[in-house]
């Protein structure tokens, strides 16, 4: 096991960027087996802009060719918009460096499968960033899956719904691009739902089989900013699916940008042959749970140090944020990169979640039911 820090070139400053640099610098101060970790480059196309991110950031180096950084570093961060996703991704793994990839894998099905392809040829740890996965309530409710407090896990059902879209004023951005982002809030924040739900009852049901789903635009065209122009909206502002996983169990799922009043609201419930259980993104730290010998709900506190992860922050009580997600998931990467070790969400979990999000728009596209294999 090699004790050099891990040089990590980030593609990307914004969002994600931000979320991911500020997991990396608090990782040596709670997570005291963390590997070693250089805030070594950061890239992007703005020269002045990336510098101040780098600055704001710690980071060493700044690049605005990522073709220069992919097999310069020991890990690569792959957090740009969709469609800058394959290409950097799959010259890192090409030249042996293991990636960290944003959510959704790819714009289209095509390139999720090329990036999959791309890492089990590379043999090196390649994983997507799904980080609701690292909320210690949602391990805690797998942990009660796979003992079996819920029985035969019969139904499982997702919404995530947020409103930044409801203004028909909202600006235009890539996200509402379909060249760009390849869908809208179905992969954005669909892709969220079909993996957790993939990763809380999988193992119980076997993957989504059979599939339909619907797709809907409310406003056609946004504003540019700064701009008298509007641009075409070509992704859905909307979806809903109906899936049937291997096991016979049932799912119903659905996503917004236009659900008024909705901020970030990713609720996901599962209910089996003894128990039922539910979470709720805007109170992470909290799962409902009942039990066979239960008459009701009863809401457990997530937040003991016996809990998932908790024993590295503070005591008893004294909650978390989302914030911390994307420290859990940067602490289990890292660790699988200098372990060599396999790392979950993989990119065949992510692309196993792009196929159902393809067959939900296809579903759309024909009106039928969409059978995998
Ligand atoms: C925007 O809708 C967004 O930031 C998503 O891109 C993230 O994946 C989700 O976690 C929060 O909302």
């Amino acid at each position: 096991m090699s004790q050099e820090p891990l040089d990590v070139g980030v593609l990307g400053y914004r969002f994600m960027g931000k979320a991911h640099s500020n997991a990396l610098a608090r990782l040596p101060m709670f997570f005291d087996d963390a590997p070693d970790v250089n805030r070594h480059t950061l890239v992007g196309r703005n020269e002045e802009a990336l510098a101040e991110a780098a600055e704001q950031f710690g980071f060493e180096h700044i690049s605005t060719d990522w073709e220069d950084v992919v097999d310069d570093v020991d890990v690569f961060y792959n957090l740009g918009p969709n469609h800058v996703h394959a290409e950097p991704s799959i010259a890192a793994l090409e030249a042996g460096t293991p990636v960290f990839c944003e959510k959704p894998l790819a714009p289209t099905l095509e390139a999720a499968e090329e990036m999959r392809d791309a890492a089990a040829d590379s043999g090196v740890v390649a994983g997507c960033a799904f980080n609701y996965r690292f909320v210690p309530a949602i391990r805690y409710a797998k942990n009660l899956i796979e003992d079996g407090k819920l029985g035969e896990i019969r139904q499982v059902r997702g919404r995530y719904l947020q409103d930044w879209l409801v203004d028909a004023d909202a600006p235009w951005s890539w996200r509402n691009d379909e060249e760009l982002a390849g869908s809208g809030a179905l992969g954005d924040l669909g892709a969220h739902t079909v993996d957790l739900a993939r990763f809380l009852v999988g193992d119980e049901t076997g993957e989504m089989s059979e599939i339909s789903g619907q797709l809907q635009t409310f406003v056609e065209e946004r504003p540019v900013e700064g701009s008298d122009e509007t641009r075409p909206v070509t992704v859905d502002d909307a979806y809903a699916a109906q899936v049937e996983f291997e096991s016979g169990a049932m799912g119903t799922f659905e996503a917004s940008r236009v659900a008024d009043g909705h901020k970030n609201d990713h609720t996901i419930s599962v209910h089996g042959s003894e128990g039922s259980l539910e979470f709720s993104l805007e109170r992470l730290n909290e799962l409902k749970y009942k039990g066979a010998d239960h008459r009701g709900y009863e809401t457990i506190l997530v937040t003991d140090e016996s809990d998932p992860y908790l024993d590295h922050w503070w005591p008893p009580g004294h909650v978390i944020g989302w914030e911390h997600t994307f420290v859990h998931e940067n602490y289990e990467f890292l660790s699988s990169v200098r372990d060599d070790e396999e790392f979950h969400p993989s990119f065949e979990d992510a692309y196993q979640v792009q196929r159902v999000l393809d067959a939900i728009e296809r579903s759309d596209e024909s009106g039928e039911r969409i059978l995998l294999e």
